[in-house]
Order: structure tokens, then C-alpha cells, then sequence
């Protein structure tokens, strides 16, 4: 495996934290644009995080621990030049399952949502009994969106055919997202969050033993991650969104994360470094709680 040096890699880790074979966790920047619509841009989301995550201190201050010590990799961009947009989804598959295999904690930092397909599809070959909990303004439940069933608004669509699912942050979707719900899964939205204080329980009791996180930026409220394609107002912010996560990682054995479309905004350095500390919270939260 092809992976970064101290100068590139998250968080600027020396040799012996960033090697491959040694890492539990495998950071993997996936600079993937193909469908996205309405602002563009997500393929620098990746390069955006690492170069922020090399200002984020190593120790935690709420696990009084150094997470990185345990060991992360950053591995080479992946690269899909000149595939369209199946083969290219086909190629990550393959990457990933080789990732799965090796037993790494892949984060893996995109790029467009529709990345999340390959991912979950490969991990539910690994993982008996998994859900997806998904932290993301939108549902993504369109069966079809511009004409391809890949397309990052039909990511939830494609994830419900694999595993059942729990989508948390909801406030823009279509109507029959909710006739349509697998019974084992369920939605919840921005709004019952703010009147239901035992949102998070819920969210919790309908997650399987084996979970994976997929983490769309706009899930937050726009005045603190202004950088996504669609900033949805009424989001969520830096402290309730670690309180989540940090049940999740205790309650469940979460197998595998991404953070998907960020669209860096030139100039705005605060949402890439939310990103990257979000990225570095999760690994902190899978090995050091
Ligand atoms: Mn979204």
C-alpha cells in the first residue's frame, strides 16, 4: 500500500506512527466528484483536511490521551482518472475490501457522498449484523437522481439494499422517503431533535451490534461548516455531535467512518480544521475510550 510521509499525511505523524503495516486505523483521502449539483468543488476536501490536520495537537484533553500514538496511516489519494462513474465506484470497491481484509480502521475522507456505496457494500461482506448510521441533512433516498442510481442523493437508497440504517440531522428530503423506510430502519429529523430530548436514546436502541458512520459536513449548522455543497440551516453543533458519537463508539463496535463533502471555500480556514479535528475525535473515540 501506497502511503503519505510526514509532510503530507493526517496530522503530520512520523514514520513509525504513519506506516501501514503497523496503524490499526488507515486514514484513505477519496478526492471523488462526479455527480455532484448544485456547487462543486468536493474533490479538494480531502487535500483541504490533511494539510488542516497537520495544526491539530495530538493530545485529546478529553480522553488525556494522544490517539495517534496507537499509530495512524494516510494512504495515497485514490485515483480514478478517466473512469466513469460505476467503474470508478468499482475500482474503490476493490480497494476497500483489500483495506476490510487487513482488518484497518478505515476513515476514509471524501469527496462526494456517493463514495459511502463501495464502502458499505465491501464492509457488509466483513461484518455480520451491521448498520449504517448516517449524520446528514439530507435522507439521500431518491431511488434515482439526474438519471444514475450512483448519484450522491440516492446513497441511502443504495445503503438500504445492503443493511438497515438510522439517519440522523434530517431537515430537506421528498415525501415518500418515509413510506418507503425499511421497518429496521429509521429517520430522524432536525426538527424532533429539538423537541425530544431522548433523540440520541432512540438513535442508539435501533443501531446493530456493527456499525458504520458515514458523516455528510451539512449534517452541521451552516454558521460552523459554511463549506458544503448544500448548507441547510438549523444543524447541529460541535459539542451535541461529539456526545453522539462518543455513545456510538462506547455503545457499538463502529467498524468504519467516512467524512464526505466538504467543499473548501477559499480563504475560510475553519471548516477544514472542524473536519480534521472531527476525524481525529473519532479515532480518539474508537481506541482510546
Ligand atoms: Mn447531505
Amino acid at each position: 500500500m501506497q502511503y503519505l510521509n510526514q509532510n503530507e499525511n493526517f496530522l503530520g505523524l512520523v514514520d513509525e506512527l504513519a506506516a501501514f503495516e503497523t496503524a490499526p486505523t488507515v486514514v484513505w483521502p477519496l478526492p471523488y466528484e462526479a455527480t455532484t449539483t448544485y456547487a462543486t468543488g468536493t474533490n479538494a476536501g480531502p487535500a483541504a483536511i490533511l494539510a488542516a490536520s497537520q495544526q491539530v495537537e495530538f493530545w485529546d484533553e478529553e480522553l488525556d490521551s494522544e490517539p495517534s500514538e496507537k499509530g495512524i496511516c494516510t494512504l495515497a489519494q485514490f485515483n480514478c482518472a478517466g473512469l466513469n462513474h460505476e467503474k470508478a465506484l468499482n475500482k474503490l470497491a476493490d480497494e476497500a475490501e483489500r483495506l476490510f481484509a487487513e482488518d484497518k480502521f478505515v476513515l476514509s475522507l471524501g469527496g462526494e457522498h456517493s463514495v459511502t456505496i463501495p464502502l458499505v457494500q465491501q464492509a457488509a461482506k466483513y461484518w455480520q449484523n451491521l448498520s449504517v448510521l448516517q449524520l446528514d441533512a439530507h435522507s439521500d433516498l431518491r431511488e434515482s437522481y439526474e438519471g444514475s442510481p450512483l448519484n450522491h442523493a440516492c446513497v441511502m437508497a443504495r445503503v438500504a439494499e445492503t443493511c438497515p440504517f438510522v439517519s440522523v440531522g434530517l431537515r430537506s428530503g421528498i415525501q415518500s422517503e418515509r413510506r418507503n423506510l425499511r421497518p429496521d430502519s429509521r429517520l430522524i429529523y432536525a426538527w424532533q431533535m429539538q423537541r425530544d430530548q431522548s433523540w440520541m436514546d432512540k438513535t442508539l436502541a435501533a443501531l446493530a451490534e456493527n456499525v458504520y458512520i458515514t458523516f455528510d459536513l451539512d449534517f452541521f449548522d451552516p454558521s460552523i461548516m459554511p463549506a458544503v455543497g448544500t448548507p441547510e440551516p438549523g444543524g447541529f453543533f460541535w459539542y451535541e455531535t461529539l456526545a453522539l458519537l462518543r455513545r456510538v463508539f462506547a455503545e457499538c463496535n463502529v467498524i468504519a467512518c467516512d467524512i464526505v463533502e466538504l467543499k473548501p471555500i477559499a480563504g475560510l480556514q475553519h471548516p477544514e480544521f472542524l473536519a480534521a479535528k472531527l476525524a481525529y475525535k473519532m479515532i480518539g473515540y474508537k481506541f482510546g475510550l
